[in-house]
């Protein structure tokens, strides 16, 4: 578990900052119960990869199956709130009023703590959009107001007939342009990032702490365990977020 040095030592980087950004995965929202990409699955999934689920193929392949998995992982997400690590990060936005979060995450755990303009690298989980995109990129769909036909899963698309998605970026899909160039823009302008919750592996999303170290930002990271972004750490607080982002908060506001 982290030492108070270390939370100290992090602090003072965060006092000196003037543009800071964060960037979060799955591992900020797990002490929310909602499950991170690389913990086995729960239950009726333990048999399947999420990596494998999240594809265009599966859906494809088997889009009843890939849409109850994610109608399983929204009724996660609905019964989720923000836990302190959420809240915190928020709170930070209070100290660096620029303060920009870019999540891989496809809840919406961040607003609800009160963050703003966060920026979605992966898409957003509650909405749902026509899988041909027939009216543009995207085609919002709203669900609830279907007159579902309760055998016809996934929904058709009012406009063309195809079948409705999840507006979520998959593996081997592009990620939405404002996104990436807004993440990239801020990851190129910060001087510290502060890295939580993620293993790091998928990219582009885990380019963007080399894209700031490069840039010569501070890179501080929180996780439990060690990732692929631990060797660019200037600091790595060892611990779940939900305790360590509160510390960190705790830490600058002490000496503010
Ligand atoms: C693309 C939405 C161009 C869906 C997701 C370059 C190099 C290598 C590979 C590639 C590359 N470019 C492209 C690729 C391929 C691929 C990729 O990166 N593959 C990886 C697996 C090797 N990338 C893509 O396909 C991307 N598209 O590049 O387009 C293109 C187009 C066509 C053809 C070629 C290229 C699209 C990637 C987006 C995929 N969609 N999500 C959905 O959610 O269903 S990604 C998915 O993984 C989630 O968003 C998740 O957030 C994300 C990353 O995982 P993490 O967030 O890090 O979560 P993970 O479980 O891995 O780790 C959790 C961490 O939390 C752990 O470290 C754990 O220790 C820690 N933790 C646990 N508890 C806590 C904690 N931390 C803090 N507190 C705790 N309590």
């Amino acid at each position: 578990m982290t030492d108070e040095n270390l939370i100290q030592q992090a602090a003072a980087i965060l006092r000196l900052a003037h543009h800071l950004a964060v960037l979060t995965g799955a591992g900020v929202s797990k002490e929310s119960g909602v499950p991170t990409f690389r913990d086995a699955q729960e239950g009726l999934w333990a048999k399947y990869n999420a990596e494998e689920l999240a594809t265009p193929m599966a859906f494809e392949r088997s889009p009843k199956l890939v849409w109850d998995w994610y109608e399983y992982r929204r009724e996660l997400v609905r019964q989720a709130k923000p836990n302190p690590g959420h809240v915190a990060l928020a709170h930070l936005g209070q100290y660096f009023p620029a303060l920009r979060v870019i999540t891989q995450n496809v809840d919406d755990l961040h607003e609800q703590a009160g963050s703003h303009n966060v920026i979605h690298l992966h898409g957003n989980l509650a909405r749902s959009k026509c899988s041909a995109n027939c009216q543009g990129d995207p085609t919002l769909i709203d669900v609830a107001r279907l007159t579902l036909d309760s055998d016809e899963v996934p929904p058709r698309c009012p406009h063309c007939g195809a079948y409705v998605r999840p507006d979520v970026v998959w593996f081997h899909e592009i990620l939405p342009a404002d996104a990436i160039q807004d993440a990239t823009l801020v990851a190129r302008l910060c001087d510290v990032m502060l890295v939580v919750g993620t293993s790091g592996l998928v990219h582009p999303a885990a380019s963007l702490p080399q894209i700031a170290k490069q840039r010569g930002a501070k890179i501080i990271e929180v996780n439990p365990v060690d990732s692929a972004i631990t060797p660019l750490a200037d600091i790595k607080l060892d611990g779940p977020s939900g305790l360590i982002i509160p510390q960190l908060v705790e830490a600058l506001e002490a000496n503010a």
